[in-house]
Formats: structure tokens, sequence, C-alpha cells
């Protein structure tokens, strides 16, 4: 078992029962000139992360441990998006519409697609979902029964949407939560404290919190 430094106490996790969420790192979320930068909001927030994703795949990388990358998306002819999703938001840039970075959140769009920085490699799995949870609609808890995986470490944006939403759907599947706080982001500070916050009250009702150097530490001193 590895035991990290965590919030609000110790997290506990089995290395051969553990895996890695990167939730939605797409360009449209995350880069300048993408559909959340033209909505207005602060992107260089979401940039920030990059090191400390990159560095959480490191460690799972390092370790052989499975990887799961998320993208919010939807089928070019919008069948899997529900009017009341799209019709919300921007009333002038909308789910399909033609963006900067191609149609927004359509597969195949390059705004749809994962940051450089953080591309998948061989042997990892990505998880097209069209909610914000990335259970619903989606293979994953078939995906995890297959890995016997028991704990799940998040990453990603935004912290209080998608993040959250699949820490919700996971912790009501009976999995332990770990989200690392230097990996996630929100276009609003106050949300991502929120967001944090609401995981870690009542004694991890969704999970935990930590920062990367927790885990790496933790995962070091198992391992070296
Ligand atoms: C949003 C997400 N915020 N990935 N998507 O619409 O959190």
């Amino acid at each position: 078992m590895i035991t990290v430094d965590a919030s609000p106490f110790a997290y506990t996790f089995p290395p051969d029962k553990v895996a890695l969420i990167v939730i939605d790192m797409q360009r449209d979320f995350v880069e300048p000139g993408g559909f959340g930068d033209t909505l207005g909001n602060d992107v260089s927030r979401l940039q920030a992360i990059l090191p400390g994703v990159a560095g959480l795949l490191k460690v799972f990388r390092d370790n052989g441990w499975p990887v799961i990358h998320t993208r919010e998306g939807h089928r070019p002819d919008l069948s899997d998006c529900p009017p009341a999703k799209r019709l919300r938001g921007s009333p002038t840039l909308r789910i399909g519409d033609k963006g900067p970075m191609g149609r927004i959140l359509i597969h195949g769009e390059p705004g749809h697609g994962i940051v450089d920085a953080l591309a998948p490699i061989a042997g990892e799995y990505v998880l097209d979902k069209p909610g914000k949870g990335a259970f619903y609609a989606t293979d994953l808890g078939t995906i995890l029964e297959g890995l016997g995986t028991t704990h799940l470490v998040f990453a990603g944006v935004t912290t209080e949407v998608c993040v959250q939403t699949t820490m919700r759907e996971a912790n009501d599947r009976g999995f332990d939560n770990l989200l690392i706080e230097d990996a996630t982001e929100s276009y609003f500070p106050e949300f991502k404290d929120a967001a944090m916050a609401m995981i870690r009250a009542q004694g991890a009702i969704v999970g935990w919190t930590a920062p990367l150097a927790a885990l790496a530490a933790a995962v070091a001193m198992e391992t070296a």
C-alpha cells in the first residue's frame, strides 16, 4: 500500500489497483484562441497546470499504471447532444458551431483534441464522453472493472464541472478518489477552492486532495 499525505486525512492506495483519470485537457478548454478563451475566460489559469498534469502522467507512466484521458464532445450530427445542453452557455457560440479551432466540441475537430503537451501515448485509454461526468454514456465502468481498479487519481479541467461530476459518479460506484490540487483548475479560482472543500468535507465525503509533490514522494518512497 502507498500512503499519501492528503486532506482531510491520509489517502492509502494499492499500487496494483490504481488508475489515473485526466479530464478534458482539450485545446478548446485550455488554449488561447479556443472555445473557452473566446467566451472570455482566462485560459492562462488552465495553462498553468500543464506542468502539474505532465508530472502526474510521468508518475503513472514510470510505474506502468493505467491512464485514462477523457474528451468532452459530440457526434457531428449532434445526436448525442441534448438541446438542453446546446442551448445553454453563450447565445453566440454554441456546441457544434464553427469556432476558432473548428466546430465546438465535435469529435475530430482540432479544438476537441488533447493539448500536445499531454498527448496520450500507446496503451493509454482515450474516452469520449458526451456529458460532464465520464461514467455517463461511456464504457468507463467496464474498463475499470476489467482493470480491477478500486482507487482513482484525478486531474484535469474544470475542477467544479467535469472533474467534480466524475468524482461524484466514481464515489457513488465505490471508488476511493484522490484529486491532485496542482493538476486541476477552473476559470474561477473561488469555484476550484469551493469544489475541493466540498470533496474533502465531512470526512472525505467525495474524496481526498493532495499536491502532486505529496503523491510523488509517497510513490518514490514505496517504489525505491
Ligand atoms: C465544461 C469541463 N466546463 N470539462 N467542461 O463545460 O469541465
